[in-house]
C-alpha cells in the first residue's frame, strides 16, 4: 500500500469506529454574508460583532487580500466580560513566580529596555475560525473565516525571561495568566498551561504588534506570541508566568478547545469520542479576499482572485485556485515569503471568466510537508467546531 493509501485507510478506519462516514457531507462552507456593525470600539473600526460583552469582533473576509492585517481590523476575542477598563504602563509589572530560582516584576520599561528585543511576523488565528462551517452546529461563536489575522510582533523572548528568573529542578510546566477576570466566580479566570519542553525561541512576549504598542482589544500592554500554535493560548494583558512542576488542571485545558484524541479528530453528535486533546499547532489552511461571494464581474474580464494561506511554520509551498468546481487545479502565484514561515502567505491568480452567471473560485493550500486542505465536504465534525481548514470557496456572478 502506497503511505497515501495507507493514510487514507486509517483515516476512513478510524472515522468509522466513531460512527462517520469519510465522505459523509457534514460539513458546508463558513457563512459569509454577515456586515459589519456600527458600534464603536476603541482603536477598531467597524466589524462584524457577536457580543460587546465581552467583545467578540471578526475581520470581514475583504481584509485578507494583504499579508499583514491592520491593527484596526484585526479580530478580537475574549472569555471574560471583565476586562480592566485602565492600564497604566508607568506601573504596570509581569510577575514571574513559583519553581524559579528568583522571583520577578518586570516593568514594561525593564522589558523594552533590559532584554534583547525581537521580532516575528505570525498567524493569529482562533481554533475555532471558520466555525460555522460545521453542521449540525458545533458548540461556540459561529465565526465566518475572520477570526485571524497576521501581524509583525515585537518584544522578548519567553524562555530570555525564564533564565533571568532561573528554573528550578522540578520547572516543568508554565501557566499563564491574564488580568481579565469572570463576571461570575464560578467561571475560571483565562489561564493557559505550556510544558516547558513545547518553548522553543519563536515564544515572546510581546509589546508591539505592526510597529505600534498592541491595541487595548488586542491584549495591551503585553501578550504571549505562540507562533504556529492556535491562538488560545496566546495570553493577552499577561501579568503573571507561573512555573509548576505538574499540570493544574485548569479550566480552558480541560474543557475548551480539545479535540477528539483519535486520527481523525472526529466525532458524531450522537457518538461523542473520549479522550480529547487540545488543539496545540495549525492546521494548513487559505482564505480568499477577493472576490467574494456575489461579487459580479464582466464575461471575459481580467479577474485577479486575491488571498493570504499559511501553516503552523512548514511553510506554504504551493496555493492551487480552480474556476471549474475543482476539476482542473493551476498555480496561483506566490508573494515571496519574505515575513518568514508563520506568516500569512499572499497569493494572486488572474483568469478571464468564459461562461455567464455563476462561477465558483476554489483555493487550496499545500504546504511543505504536502499537506493540504481537503474539499470542505471531507472534512470531519467534531463538537467544539474546531481546526476547519476546508478549501476555500467564494462564489461569483459572471454578466
Ligand atoms: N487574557 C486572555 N487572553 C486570551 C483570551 C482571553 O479570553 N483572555 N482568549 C484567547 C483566545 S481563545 C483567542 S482566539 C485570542 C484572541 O486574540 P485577539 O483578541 O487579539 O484576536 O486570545 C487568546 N488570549
Ligand atoms: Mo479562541
Amino acid at each position: 500500500m502506497k503511505r497515501r493509501d495507507f493514510l487514507k485507510a486509517t483515516l476512513a478506519a478510524s472515522a468509522a469506529a466513531v460512527g462517520t462516514s469519510a465522505s459523509a457531507g457534514i460539513t458546508t462552507q463558513p457563512i459569509d454574508n454577515r456586515k459589519v456593525s456600527n458600534i464603536a470600539f476603541p482603536e477598531k473600526r467597524p466589524l462584524i460583532t457577536y457580543s460587546d460583552r465581552p467583545p467578540l469582533l471578526e475581520t470581514p473576509r475583504a481584509s485578507f487580500t494583504k499579508a499583514i492585517t491592520p491593527n484596526d481590523e484585526f479580530f478580537v476575542r475574549w472569555h471574560m466580560p471583565e476586562i480592566p477598563t485602565y492600564i497604566d504602563p508607568e506601573t504596570y509589572m509581569i510577575k514571574i513566580n513559583g519553581l524559579v530560582e528568583h522571583e520577578l516584576n518586570i516593568s514594561l520599561n525593564e522589558l523594552k529596555t533590559d532584554f534583547e528585543q525581537v521580532e516575528v511576523t505570525a498567524v493569529l488565528q482562533c481554533g475555532g475560525n471558520s466555525r460555522s462551517a460545521f453542521k449540525p452546529v458545533a458548540g461556540g461563536i459561529q465565526w465566518g473565516s475572520g477570526a485571524m489575522g497576521c501581524a509583525k510582533w515585537k518584544g522578548v523572548r519567553l524562555r530570555d525571561i525564564l533564565n533571568r528568573a532561573g528554573l528550578k529542578r522540578d520547572a516543568k510546566w508554565i501557566g499563564f495568566n491574564g488580568l481579565d477576570n469572570a463576571a461570575y466566580y464560578e467561571t475560571p479566570i483565562f489561564v493557559r498551561e505550556m510544558q516547558i519542553e513545547e518553548l522553543d525561541d519563536h515564544v515572546i512576549v510581546a509589546y508591539e504588534m505592526n510597529g505600534e504598542d498592541l491595541p487595548y482589544l488586542n491584549g495591551y500592554p503585553l501578550r504571549l506570541v505562540i507562533p504556529g500554535h492556535y491562538s488560545d493560548s496566546w495570553v493577552k494583558m499577561l501579568s503573571n508566568i507561573t512555573v509548576t512542576s505538574d499540570y493544574q488542571k485548569l479550566f480552558f485545558m480541560d474543557v475548551a478547545y480539545r479535540v477528539p484524541d483519535n486520527a481523525c479528530e472526529c466525532e458524531t453528535p450522537e457518538n461523542r469520542f473520549k479522550p480529547t486533546k487540545p488543539i496545540t499547532t495549525m492546521n494548513v489552511k487559505s482564505v480568499i479576499g477577493y472576490p467574494q461571494n456575489g461579487t459580479l464581474v464582466y464575461h471575459n474580464s481580467h479577474v485577479v482572485v486575491r488571498g493570504v494561506a499559511f501553516d503552523d511554520g512548514h511553510g506554504i509551498k504551493d496555493v492551487l485556485v480552480s474556476t471549474d468546481d475543482g476539476k482542473s487545479w493551476k498555480a496561483a502565484i506566490l508573494d515571496k515569503d519574505t515575513a518568514g514561515r508563520y506568516a500569512f502567505r499572499a497569493f494572486r491568480f488572474s483568469f478571464k471568466p468564459q461562461q455567464y452567471g455563476k462561477v465558483r473560485i476554489m483555493a487550496k493550500a499545500i504546504n511543505r510537508l504536502g499537506r493540504e486542505q481537503p474539499f470542505a465536504e471531507d472534512i470531519k465534525w467534531n463538537h467544539g467546531g474546531y481546526k476547519y481548514n476546508g478549501i476555500d470557496v467564494v462564489t461569483i456572478e459572471v454578466v
